[in-house]
């Protein structure tokens, strides 16, 4: 039988890309691998803002594995854990990457920024990166923890090091065993993004999260042939918030709950994605 990782790695198809979604909880994992997406991305990020804290290495990592765990359990799409930094140095990731394979995922994404790590997007982050030798270790730590895809990500356009830099260092990371290479970028514009990709060798696909360039279409990035995967990186909390915020508003505005009622999910359509007719099976077979 294939596993995650297996399944994940076919998926990789540089002229055909694969989707990844966001999710910051199961019920989000759940909805996205319904919609059609190729993966889940257990984001860093949505996970954070679920909890109303930064994205800057506050949670534990016990929480974010157990949220990839409960994930594994909902819905069949592969995982891409974003294990952010690895929670310390290539010891630290020795430790946590069985863990995250014992939790099911497909894959790990991890960063070679120095921990505790900040938010890429955030303006005026801090954005300081390990070097390029450290690094190594720390992929070939998770490259030895089991069967994943070990994606390495770099930051050097986040942190302004420029192309040459971000090249270098997703070269190096390739020949350290990485099986592709994330390479982000919080320019408005796709240009630098398009820059990078046009340079990469082709070692390894490429990993995009075209957040603060949404312009970018998924046919323009199938037509690079270098990009395997391109991840959503924060839709769903996104989603939640701007769906949320109008609802309260309308029901204090509207002093009821009738007015959204059409607006929102029934409450058959969550006990659905709670899994009752499996319950319902199971009160079949076992009630006495
Ligand atoms: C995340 O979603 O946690 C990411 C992507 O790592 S970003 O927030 O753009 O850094
Ligand atoms: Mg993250």
């Amino acid at each position: 039988m294939s596993s995650k990782a297996d399944l994940l790695r076919a998926k990789l198809d540089p002229d055909r890309p694969a989707l990844a979604m966001a999710a910051h909880n199961p019920l989000a994992a759940k909805l996205a691998a319904e919609a059609g997406f190729d993966a889940i991305w257990g984001s860093g990020f949505e996970l954070s803002a679920s909890y109303a804290v930064p994205d800057a290495s506050i949670l534990p990592m016990g929480t974010h594995l157990e949220m990839m765990r409960a994930i594994g359990e909902v819905q069949e799409a592969p995982v891409v854990a974003d294990i952010d930094t690895g929670f310390g140095n290539a010891v630290n990731v020795a430790y946590a990457v069985p863990r995250y394979i014992a939790a099911g995922v497909a894959a790990v994404v991890m960063e070679d920024k120095t921990f505790p790590k900040d938010s890429s997007l955030r303006p005026g982050g801090r954005q300081e990166l390990l070097p390029v030798e450290e690094f190594q270790g720390k992929i070939e730590a998770a490259r030895a923890a089991g069967d994943v895809l070990v994606v390495a990500r770099t930051e050097a356009l986040i942190a302004g090091l420029g192309e040459a830099e971000a090249l270098r260092r997703g070269d190096a990371y390739a020949e350290a065993g990485a099986d592709a290479v994330l390479i982000h970028s919080k320019q408005k514009t796709p240009d630098e993004i398009l820059s990078f990709c046009r340079a990469w060798p082709g070692k390894v696909p490429l990993v995009l999260v075209p957040t603060s360039y949404p312009q970018l279409s998924f046919a323009e990035v199938a037509a690079l042939g270098k990009v395997g995967l391109i991840i959503c990186g924060n839709h769903a909390i996104r989603a939640a918030v701007g769906a949320m915020r109008d609802t309260f508003r309308r029901i204090l505005a509207e002093g009821g709950i009738a007015g959204v009622e059409a607006g929102i999910a029934s409450v058959g359509d969550v006990f659905a994605l709670q899994g009752d007719a499996a319950m319902r099976a199971i009160e079949k077979a076992y009630l006495r």
